[in-house]
């Protein structure tokens, strides 16, 4: 470890030990979200300790545990529920560990809250289904309660319902699991199969979309249906932009960008730095129409097209590198 030339203590000498317990770590976002966080990590010469998620609380406690026991000075939380993390985190913050939440509220004045501003996210989507559809449509809608993010998103939901009478949610599904999109097909299925006269779908969190995908490809109905989510990822741009599909549009960050600012709030608040306790990373909206013409057909490809893509002001300090991608 040789430290980041100009940083301050205990930036100076490097090898600062920082913890990542995610909650969950399949799928794009969360990968990409890590990758992120490595990236950072490794310009900032930080000695990155990472928990993978497995959808457990329980194994989460237990991680934030073991780091504090390993002896990092900071632990970036990602994803999680509240309810399970409260006591662990306490006994972080008392033994003087920085504490960063990503959308996990943990509803304490010294942690700093990053999100993706997950109200424009979910606004900027339903636009784009109003301004294809109209104010009059049957829709379906995927939310699992429960997740800061799915929260949020979901209060725009309820509000977009209350100033469009004539949007009718007809259907309302959707899993959160090791298989979120192979089990939210399933649910998918059913849902359209009993609700014909669905053609818009909400799916805000790209797992999500890509299961009432497959869904509304084996019902053979891609052609009377609408899709509306959050999250980009190349795998996601591509079945977005092929010929047919019914995925029309999403709102993202980038997330190895949300990654990156989580891990500089860490490491200001070990430098002893003032960080905002909101730091909002703003979404993007991306239409199929829009990636198509631009012919983007990766993140990398997107990053170019929109820089403001691959990069956050949030957090930032000028000893800190911050041109990662
Ligand atoms: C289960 S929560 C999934 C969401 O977390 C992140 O905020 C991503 O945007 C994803 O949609």
């Amino acid at each position: 470890a040789g430290g980041v030339s100009g940083a301050p203590a205990p930036f100076d000498k490097g090898g600062v030990k920082i913890a990542l317990i995610s909650y969950i770590s399949a799928g794009d976002f969360f990968q990409a979200y890590q990758a992120g966080a490595e990236a950072q990590a490794k310009a900032l010469d930080i000695d990155l300790r990472v928990f993978p998620g497995r959808q457990d609380a329980a194994a989460q406690r237990e991680q934030i545990l073991q780091a504090i026991n390993l002896g990092v000075s900071a632990i970036v939380i990602d994803h999680g529920l509240p309810e399970s993390l409260g006591d662990v985190v306490q006994q972080a913050l008392d033994k003087g560990i920085k504490v960063v939440a990503f959308d996990v509220n943990l509803n304490n004045p010294k942690i700093p809250q990053v999100e993706q501003s997950d109200h424009e996210l979910a606004d900027l989507a339903l636009k784009q289904a109003v301004k294809d559809n109209g104010s009059s449509f049957k829709a379906g809608y995927v939310y699992v309660a429960g997740f800061a993010p799915l929260d949020r998103r979901n209060e725009v939901w309820d509000a977009f319902k209350k100033q469009n009478a004539g949007v009718v949610e007809k259907a309302r599904f959707g899993n959160v699991s090791d298989t979120t999109a192979t089990s939210t097909a399933d649910q998918a299925k059913a849902a359209l199969t009993a609700n014909p006269d669905i053609s818009v779908i909400f799916a805000p969190y790209d797992e999500f979309a890509r299961g009432v995908k497959l869904a509304a490809t084996d019902l053979g109905i891609t052609g009377k249906l609408k899709i509306y989510s959050a999250d980009v990822s190349t795998a996601d741009i591509q079945e977005i932009t092929e010929p047919g599909s019914p995925w029309v549009a999403t709102v993202a960050t980038n997330p190895a960008v949300v990654g990156a600012v989580s891990i500089r709030a860490a490491a200001l608040q070990v430098a002893g730095q003032e960080v905002p306790h909101q730091i909002t990373v703003k979404p993007t909206l991306l239409t199929q129409e829009g990636l198509r013409a631009a012919n983007v057909r990766t993140i990398e490809e997107l990053a170019k097209k929109v820089p403001a893509f691959n990069t956050s002001d949030a957090v930032t300090a000028s000893w800190i590198p911050d041109k990662l991608f």
